[in-house]
């Protein structure tokens, strides 16, 4: 059995882009994997959250992954911050990681912008933290998005480079699996920017959380253009909001965007708003409910956390202790 690390920030609520991306993968793949299903709390330090919202974050991720299907006898739930051999790996791989590698990275160009040199290092070494992330279990397989692939090429490659520089065979390289049901999602907004928790607009995605008038207000509101729906995606390709609302309606459907197009054809926005509302609501609204369950109940949540926690640590201890004693550290 193949073991998988997954895990999503705890910056804000989570929403579609999150739901097709990730998490719904990880519910179909937690039966043929043993998987490590994280809160990365600590990367989320990275834009100095409060406190009190950072806590809150991590229970309602805690709650939509088991609301959305994540099976805590199955998987491991936990949050990072709870497994300090994460850390402590970080810093063996990062003095094994060249800048050259850190300074070819798109993400932290993405997210420091132009004001690279204000950018904290926790940004900057993100990646480092992420392959720590995944080596500390020796996972096998990294379920991600294309705009992870190339962290996963990275986390390969510090493995690579530990291998080599202790001439041992210890890290098997983790395989990036990107789902072709890994559907990206873009903002509701504007379709050239991915649909993001950190969008200062609330109109620009829809949450897990939103209830079925929010949905249906923020699909109402979502741009479009005039035109009605064309009869396949090649003719639509420069309607780049069009085409996310139909995207979103195929992986919402399990369904080609070619077959939501010629089922479409014709129809006009205003029409089909209607219906991608029916199919979110169908979809999200029972995960909802159990939501609202779940975060009733903390104590539940915390103890799920608490279970996944042992497991992860004990697992993370156990590599931590091989690691050290590989590189000349003295074990604990
Ligand atoms: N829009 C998206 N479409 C498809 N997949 C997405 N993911 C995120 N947004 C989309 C996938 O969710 C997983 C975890 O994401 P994350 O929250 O850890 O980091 P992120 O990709 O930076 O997500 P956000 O929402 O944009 O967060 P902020 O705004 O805090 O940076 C990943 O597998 C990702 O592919």
């Amino acid at each position: 059995m193949g073991r998988i690390f997954s895990g999503i920030q705890p910056t804000g609520n989570l929403h579609l882009g999150n739901y097709l991306g990730a998490i719904r993968n990880w519910v179909l793949m937690q039966k043929e994997y043993e998987s490590f299903f994280c809160i990365v709390d600590l990367h989320a330090l990275t834009i100095l959250p409060e406190a009190p919202q950072l806590q809150a974050n991590i229970r309602k991720a805690a709650a939509t992954y088991l609301a959305a299907g994540i099976d805590p006898e199955k998987s491991y739930i936990f949050p990072q911050s709870a497994v300090a051999a994460h850390c402590e790996l970080a810093w063996i791989l990062s003095c094994l990681t060249p800048l050259g590698w850190l300074n070819r990275m798109i993400q932290f160009k993405e997210k420091a912008g132009k004001e690279k040199e204000k950018a904290n290092l926790g940004l900057y070494g993100y990646p480092v933290l992420q392959a720590a992330d995944i080596l500390i279990y020796k996972g096998t397989h990294v379920p991600i998005g294309e705009d992870q692939k190339q962290h996963v090429e990275l986390a390969r490659d510090i493995a690579g480079a530990f291998n080599r520089q202790y001439k041992v065979d210890y890290f098997k390289l983790p395989e990036p699996i990107i789902l072709k049901t890994a559907a990206r999602v873009m903002s509701l907004r504007d379709g050239s920017s991915k649909m993001s928790k950190s969008d200062p607009s609330d109109y620009s995605r829809i949450h897990l959380s939103d209830d079925p008038d929010t949905i249906a207000l923020k699909i109402r509101k979502a741009k479009t253009d005039p035109e009605p729906i064309a009869g396949n995606p090649k003719a639509m390709e420069k309607r780049l909001e069009a085409l996310n609302l139909l995207g979103i309606y195929a992986a919402l459907s399990d369904q080609s965007l070619e077959k939501v197009c010629s089922e479409f054809e014709g129809v006009n926005f205003s029409t089909f708003k209607q219906r991608l509302t029916e199919k979110l609501v169908s979809v999200f609204n029972p995960i909802r409910q159990k939501m609202i369950c779940y975060l009733k109940d903390p104590k539940t949540i915390d103890a799920i956390l608490e279970k996944g926690s042992d497991k992860a640590r004990s697992l993370a201890s156990c590599h931590l202790n091989e690691i050290k004693d590989i590189i000349g550290l003295l074990k604990t």
